[in-house]
């Protein structure tokens, strides 16, 4: 059924929208808890989304060669069946059109987009000591309340785009990959700089490098990827996957990662080199994320990674036929894995071609960017177009960017000072009845993204179904147990070999000026999805609840 959006011009114009909750975005997270609000628990509620369309990080996100990096049948709602049956991925990975096509057909399928406004950017959320419900301002100066408060921003929706001197004089155009136009870019004879060799970059230079005159990627850290080995899904693997939902949802539930793929139980010590050899060399050449699951102790223990990481530097120079385009290209400064591993569809193999060039600026920074191009220690690179694949403000900037107000006035943005706090990545004290889905300390960026939202977004449910069930008024975090819950992430973080890089976005490292903390849970999604299961079961331990 394709539901029509409604006219909401007049909706908390003049006076102040009421619901039980507001949602703050419409991608997989706002969609899910919007449908388990309104169809199952009969609350009313409301999705205010920025963008004009379904799809959260994925309506942003149309850089040339945006894919996602999990296999299309674990990027999927697990919760109804129906939706299961109706839905077929064409292929091996989720193209970035193919997730809104899919996100568009579940928001029609359950009826959901009569209750999201869309162009609706929330600019302050702040909550209301004396009536106790949160009440939100949207940039267009509509107005609602609500005594739940749920942001479901996604983790990766703030672009980071560098401070670098000149970018204002540049005479050409310039593009963040996470912005990216609707009606495309056309790089047809343009000399095109890109910034960034993370899983964006390596996903968009190949594209680019196939229509642009000349690329040049600047590279500040050298990278790891595995080829992803996309491709179309044969009739007979979508009639397997639908036959056995049930079991690749058990896998994707009882994994570390929220995958359909399980991590072999060997270590790698246990294997010969040369069994190890061939061990790597059949998941390469399988592709994918998979590659992580050879042995269990590749991201625990850096002796074990080093087997993996040489492995990986040693196909980058057997594929890039310039031995000091390959060294620079294999020249990687931290444990495989230890930032979010790439994977990639002919990405060394760009760097063969006649019209790609590789500007190392670790050794030689951008000093500034100049009206005719940017510049190194080396030179000048002359470009018509920039790219800037540099990541995003993650975790924290979407939630700090709304302006949120606690109790009292507190603003969110004063409590994170030192980093984010948070009880189990869903709730922060002094912010009652505000739930963050995948906020910072929950699994989020380290799982398949969908299973850490489902299993946020379900517990959530049946968190507000208690408290309307008893009365509850309101609920928020003991500070003590936030407190110990930052340990918590701190401690599984150090578990594995996360921290070692040092430029990463897992610890806030590649925005200037950001607290470097650890932000995402590292403990694994099925050790998580106990405790909060626990917490709940035990009466919501560490919480506060207040009757009305
Ligand atoms: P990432 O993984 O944060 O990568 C950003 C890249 O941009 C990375 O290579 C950065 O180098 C580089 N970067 C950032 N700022 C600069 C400056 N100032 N100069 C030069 N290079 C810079 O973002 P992605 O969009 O690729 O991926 C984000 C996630 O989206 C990904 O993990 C998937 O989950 C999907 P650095 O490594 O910091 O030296």
């Amino acid at each position: 059924m394709a539901s029509k959006t409604p006219d909401f011009t007049t909706e908390g114009a003049t006076s102040d929208a009421r619901f039980d909750a507001v949602i703050i975005g419409a991608g997989f997270a706002g969609l899910y808890q919007l449908h388990c609000l309104r169809d199952r628990l009969g609350l009313t509620a409301r999705v205010l989304e920025a963008g004009d369309g379904v799809g959260g990080t994925w309506y942003w996100n149309r850089y040339p060669g945006a894919r996602c990096d999990t296999e299309s049948h674990a990027y999927t709602y697990t919760f109804s069946k129906d939706l299961i049956d109706d839905w077929a991925w064409t292929e091996r990975y989720p193209g970035h059109a193919e997730i809104r096509r899919y996100l568009n057909h579940v928001a029609d399928m359950f009826d959901l987009k009569r209750d999201i406004r869309f162009g609706a950017r929330v600019a302050k959320a702040a909550y209301d000591d004396r009536t106790g419900l949160w009440r939100v301002e949207t940039e267009n100066g509509h107005h609602y309340t609500a005594k739940y408060l749920i942001t479901a921003v996604g983790c990766l929706s703030s672009a980071n785009i560098p401070n670098i001197p000149g970018l204002d004089s540049f005479a050409g155009d310039w593009y963040h990959t996470g912005q990216w136009p609707h009606e495309g870019v056309d790089f047809t004879g343009k000399r095109v700089g890109q910034i960034g060799t993370g899983s964006t970059g390596i996903q968009s230079a190949p594209v680019i490098a196939e229509q642009a005159a000349h690329l040049t990627v600047f590279q500040r850290t050298a990278n790891y990827s595995v080829p992803a080995r996309n491709g179309p899904l044969s009739d007979e693997f979508k009639a397997y996957v639908r036959k056995n939902f049930p079991e690749i949802r058990a896998t994707m539930h009882s994994t570390a990662n929220g995958h359909a793929f399980t991590i072999s139980e060997r270590s790698a010590h246990d294997a010969t080199p040369a069994e190890r050899e061939k061990i790597y060399e059949a998941a390469w050449n399988r592709g994918g994320l998979q590659f992580r699951g050879s042995f269990k102790d590749l991201t625990t223990d850096k002796s074990a990674n080093d087997t993996a990481a040489e492995f990986l530097k040693s196909k980058i120079r057997q594929v890039v036929k310039d031995p000091e385009t390959a060294r620079k290209l294999s020249d990687i400064d931290h444990p495989y894995a230890a930032k979010r591993p790439p994977i990639d569809t002919n990405y060394f193999e760009t760097f063969n071609r006649d019209n790609v060039a590789l500007v190392d600026v670790r050794a030689h920074p951008i000093q500034k960017i100049t009206p005719k191009g940017i510049v190194t220690d080396e030179g000048e690179v002359e470009l018509d177009i920039i790219v800037f694949a540099t990541g995003f403000d993650a975790m924290t900037g979407p939630l700090l960017g709304m302006n949120i107000q606690g109790r009292e006035g507190a603003l969110l943005k004063d409590s994170w000072r030192e980093g984010p706090k948070t009880y189990l990545g869903l709730q922060v004290a002094g912010f009652p009845n505000m739930f963050t889905i995948t906020g910072p300390g929950s699994p989020s960026v380290l799982t398949n993204m969908p299973v850490a939202i489902e299993q946020h977004v379900e517990w959530i449910t049946d968190c507000i179904a208690h408290m309307e069930a008893n009365g509850i008024a309101r609920i928020e975090p003991k500070a003590q147990a936030a407190e110990k819950w930052v340990l918590d992430v701190n401690a599984a973080a150090n578990e594995t070999l996360l921290p070692q890089a040092k430029h990463s976005w897992y610890l806030g490292a590649n925005v200037p000026g950001k607290p470097r903390v650890f932000m995402p849970y590292a403990g694994g999604m099925a050790r998580y999805r106990k405790i909060c299961a626990d917490v709940a079961a035990r009466g919501y331990e560490g919480f506060e609840m207040v009757r009305a």
